[in-house]
Formats: C-alpha cells, sequence, structure tokens
C-alpha cells in the first residue's frame, strides 16, 4: 500500500550516438528544430526550417534535498507535510466511504506518464511515469521544515487547517507535534489586519532590515547541516500580501534593493527579503502566492548571483480549468466573449483575501491568464480586442477548506448563436495545492542539476527565472523581455519536451505516421 508506482516502473536507457551515460551524468547531443519567419515585400510571410545543435548534461546523482517553507504552519504547508509523512510511512486510513491509501495525485511529477515511444514489434505506445525521464528527487526523501509568523505545532496547525480526516492525522501527529515553525518576518502592512491576532513569531523589527536577510540565511545553513543535506529549495505559500509599489531608486535594481533593505524602506515586502536572503545564499526560491516579491531588483539580483526562481500563484483548480479550457475553445475557432469567475472559500486564505488590496495581488493573478490565448489568434479577435473577465471572492467561514468555484464562460459560435459553459468545482484547495508545492520541489531541484551548451561555449545553467515550472503556476514569471505562455498543454509540453531533449529523445509527437501510412 502506498508505494507510487513511480518506484516500482522499469527505467530506460538511450541507445543513440548522441547520448553518452557515465556513473555521473547524462551527456546528450540535440538539435533543437524551429521555424524562422520573416515578411517578404509584398507583405508575405516566408517561413525558413531552422536548426540549432545544443549539447545538455544531467548530473546523475540525486542530492539528500530539504524543502523549507513560509507559511509552513498554514493549510498548505500543514497539509503538504502530513501528506509526504503518510506517503513515506505507505499509510492508509478508514474514512465513512471506506479505507483511503497515500497517494501523490495531482502531482504531474508522481502521478503522470508521458510517451517514451512505440514498442518496436507492436507500434503501440510505450509510456513511463514522468518521474523516470530525468533521475529526480523522490518527494518521500524530502526533509521538511520552514517558518511561520504563528508558533504552533505542525501538529495543532493541521488540526487548525481542517483538510485532512481525523483517522489520518491521528496516524502522523506524533511526528508532527515536534515540527515547529522558525520565527518570521513580519511587516503588518503587507497582509491582512484579520491575520494580526496569528502572528505571535516573529523576528524582531516591523520593517526591512539586512538582520532579517541574514537571519534567513542562518536559519536555512543551520537546517541544511543540522540534517546533512545537499540542498534546500525554499517556497513561499504564506499569506498573499499587498503588491510593493515600484519606486525607481528603491526596488528597480539589484543594488537599489539592497540599499532599500539597509535604509528600511516600507515597500519591501517579507517575501521579497525571503527571496534577496535565498538568492544571496544560492538557494532556489518560488513564490506560490501572487503578489510581486520579484520586483525588477529582485530579479536582477538573482541574474547576478545566477540564482534560481520561480513564480507566481499556484495554479491549482478554477485558473488550471480556465488555462485549459480557453485554449480548447479558442483553438476550437470559438469565439470566447466572457469568463465571469467566482469563488468562495472559508479558509485563513479566504479570510485574508477578504481583504482590499490582498484581494487585487490575487485578482490580477487570477485575471491575465488568458491573454496569450486570445492575442494567438487573429481571425478572431481584432488587435487589441479581448473577452470580458471579471474574478470574484468572497470569504464565507462555515466551507473552510472546501473552496466553490462557479464559473460561466459565453461564446459566440457559427451564425450568431451562443454556447454557455458553467462549470461548478468543488474542492479542498489544500489538496489540490499541496502536490503542486512537491511539484516545483523537486522540478526546480532537477534544474539545478541541468547544463546546456552551443557549439561554441561553456556549459552553464538555464536562466535564473526558471519559466520551466509555468504548468503550476497562473502567472508565470519568465526571464525579462520574454513571453508569458498560460496555455496548459503548451506548458506541459515545454517542460516534457525540455526533460525530453535531456536525454536526446525528441518532442512528444502525436503524429502517429506508423498508423496511417501503410
Ligand atoms: P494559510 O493562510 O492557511 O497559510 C498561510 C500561513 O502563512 C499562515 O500560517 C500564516 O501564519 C503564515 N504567514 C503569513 N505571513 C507570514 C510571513 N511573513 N512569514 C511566515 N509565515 C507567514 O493559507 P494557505 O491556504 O496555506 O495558502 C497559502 C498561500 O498560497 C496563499 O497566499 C494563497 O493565496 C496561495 N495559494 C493557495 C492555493 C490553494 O489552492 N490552496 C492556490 C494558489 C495560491
Ligand atoms: C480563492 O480564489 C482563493 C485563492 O487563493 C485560490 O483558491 C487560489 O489562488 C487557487 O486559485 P485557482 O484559480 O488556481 O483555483
Amino acid at each position: 500500500a502506498g508505494i507510487p508506482a513511480a518506484s516500482v516502473a522499469p527505467t530506460f536507457k538511450v541507445n543513440s550516438p548522441n547520448v553518452t551515460y557515465t556513473d555521473a551524468e547524462i551527456r546528450s547531443k540535440y538539435t533543437y528544430r524551429t521555424t524562422s519567419v520573416e515578411t517578404d515585400a509584398s507583405g508575405n510571410f516566408v517561413a525558413t526550417p531552422k536548426e540549432t545543435p545544443y549539447e545538455f548534461k544531467v548530473e546523475r546523482k540525486v542530492p539528500k534535498m530539504g524543502m523549507m517553507l513560509v507559511g509552513w504552519g498554514g493549510n498548505n504547508g500543514t497539509t503538504v507535510t502530513a501528506g509526504i509523512l503518510a506517503n513515506r510511512r505507505g499509510l492508509d486510513w478508514e474514512t465513512k466511504e471506506g479505507p483511503r491509501q497515500s497517494n501523490y495525485y495531482g502531482s504531474v511529477v508522481m502521478g503522470s506518464t508521458l510517451k517514451l515511444g512505440a514498442d518496436a514489434k507492436t507500434s503501440k505506445e510505450i509510456n513511463i511515469p514522468f518521474h523516470n525521464i530525468l533521475p529526480m528527487v523522490h518527494p518521500n526523501d524530502l526533509t521538511i521544515g520552514g517558518w511561520d509568523i504563528s508558533k504552533m505545532n505542525l501538529a495543532d496547525a493541521m488540526d487548525r487547517a481542517q483538510v485532512l480526516e481525523p483517522t489520518l492525522k491521528a496516524q502522523v501527529k506524533k511526528e508532527m507535534v515536534d515540527m515547529v515553525p522558525l520565527p518570521s518576518v513580519y511587516y503588518p502592512d503587507f497582509i491582512a489586519a484579520n491575520q494580526e491576532d496569528r502572528a505571535d513569531n516573529v523576528l524582531e523589527g516591523s520593517k526591512a532590515c539586512m538582520a532579517h536577510v541574514e537571519q534567513i540565511q542562518t536559519d536555512i545553513r543551520q537546517f541544511k547541516e543540522k540534517n546533512g543535506l545537499d540542498k534546500v529549495i525554499v517556497m513561499w505559500t504564506a499569506n498573499t500580501e499587498r503588491y510593493a509599489d515600484l519606486v525607481p531608486g528603491v526596488n528597480d535594481t539589484a543594488d537599489n534593493l539592497l540599499k532599500a533593505i539597509e535604509q528600511g524602506h516600507e515597500e519591501v515586502s517579507p517575501s521579497t527579503i525571503f527571496a534577496v536572503a535565498c538568492i544571496l545564499e544560492g538557494t532556489p526560491f518560488i513564490n506560490g502566492s501572487p503578489q510581486n516579491t520579484f520586483v525588477p531588483g529582485a530579479i536582477e539580483l538573482a541574474e547576478k548571483h545566477n540564482a534560481f526562481i520561480g513564480g507566481d500563484d499556484f495554479k491549482s483548480g478554477q485558473t488550471k480549468m480556465k488555462s485549459a479550457l480557453v485554449d480548447f475553445l479558442i483553438n476550437a475557432g470559438i469565439k470566447l466573449t466572457s469568463i465571469a469567475s467566482y469563488n468562495h472559500l472559508g479558509n485563513n486564505d479566504g479570510k485574508n483575501l477578504s481583504s482590499q488590496k490582498q484581494f487585487r495581488s490575487k485578482e490580477i493573478s487570477k485575471s491575465n491568464v488568458v491573454d496569450d490565448m486570445v492575442e494567438a489568434n487573429s481571425v478572431l479577435y481584432k488587435k487589441g480586442e479581448h473577452p470580458d473577465h471579471c474574478v470574484v471572492i468572497k470569504y464565507m467561514p462555515a466551507v473552510a477548506d472546501n473552496k466553490r468555484a462557479l464559473d460561466e464562460y459565453y461564446a459566440e459560435i457559427f451564425m450568431g448563436g451562443h454556447q454557455t459553459i458553467s462549470l461548478f468545482n468543488i474542492c479542498e484547495d489544500s489538496l489540490l495545492a499541496s502536490p503542486l508545492i512537491i511539484d516545483l520541489v523537486i522540478l526546480a531541484e532537477m534544474m539545478t542539476r541541468i547544463q546546456w551548451k552551443s557549439t561554441e561555449g561553456d556549459f552553464k545553467h538555464f536562466h535564473s527565472v526558471l519559466s520551466v515550472l509555468s504548468y503550476m503556476l497562473k502567472a508565470p514569471l519568465t526571464p525579462p523581455g520574454t513571453p508569458v505562455v498560460n496555455s496548459l498543454a503548451k506548458q506541459r509540453a515545454a517542460l516534457t519536451n525540455i526533460f525530453r531533449a535531456c536525454v536526446g529523445l525528441e518532442p512528444e509527437s502525436d503524429m502517429t505516421l506508423e498508423h496511417k501510412l501503410f
């Protein structure tokens, strides 16, 4: 019971002169094929196939890894911790609907498969667990720690969250009671005033300072040493903050941001303090909330230090459906004209979001998720034309973590007709977010072990901004000046095809000519 399929499935080796294996590395020579488009004198496009040779290098040794969560005592923090402990021990438990077993459902890395190829004899598709495409960390092996402004131990905090079944909680309680979050950075102005009563575990000082940055760095170092870890990833799953104002001379460049922290500027948020500490420490940092943690100065700092960052805002339910459904509608040639997205929830996230400034951060990240799909279709939409899009969130304590999301998609169909699609999505929000936390941590770690080079030059890492994590994030952060891709299918294809390239495999193709040309 509870043994994830990924750990028992057969592994594979690529049989190609372009791919070499040593004990330490996998190396692949890969030809990246794209299409370069120019416009000729009469305004027509000229499309030219283009080939760019790359070499990839993947470090094979899977490190001993730690995951540190900011907001560890919250609903997501306690749920993902209990979930990993339960999986590690292969626990099962009774519910009124019968026995349940630990699993990693909802995790792309642990719960999905990808096509390796076709059987040499039968041409039947061979699929492998996503987890096996490259040598990845197993979530059962993660050491977990973190910070929270509330000092409640994780067992009590798990009760406070009201997410998991009592019969499961009873089995992990003993381990979780000894897990107590480290004190954190608390600048009250950044989260809702209604959060103040849980802030009993805070570092001294209520505005930005270098001492806070250094304390976070020390915490990471000590966690690593104490647990004998090779690597740590830090993830913000704390309250949604208000946006920080972008002020020239304060957060526009790396140097100005560091100066602003030293001077205690009020527009430096706690999440940016964590980001800066992680960047300086060389620890990948991912933002699971919508606020603008990664002000331009933080991005520049990450680039300067070759540190990995990723964000923003977990894409768990309503938005995930949206980025799949809108892609489908527009690619089906149906003219989507409005999206009305309403949700109510009763957990602490909902309570924090009942405050206008924090809601505004969430409204922004939930609203920009269809832009690229609309812009790509000049047949349906004129330049600048956009479907109406409205996002509402209401706090309803009684439903706790069981968020209700109602969406109406309204579209124009053939010859002036209309199509209305109504969705009603009910689920425990934290049970959707927890597997995303796992995916983000495992994939970010994997990216630290991949390097590339072109025909000239040395091996180097991917860009500091890990846009390859976009599938799990509502408002994907991309390297400055590069496009944001919101379509869920494209985001998954980018992830799987980059990993395939690392072992010298072509992008997944659904042409299946072998079944069509006889
Ligand atoms: P929660 O409110 O239960 O947990 C947040 C925790 O962060 C609390 O324990 C709080 O005490 C702590 N906290 C606040 N400020 C802090 C700071 N400066 N340092 C350390 N700890 C701090 O919220 P939940 O449901 O766990 O969600 C966490 C975040 O993830 C929220 O921002 C939410 O919007 C975001 N999110 C959640 C999704 C979901 O499906 N659950 C999906 C997308 C985003
Ligand atoms: C209500 O929208 C509260 C939010 O924190 C969401 O639950 C969360 O951002 C998940 O959003 P979505 O759109 O991915 O379901």
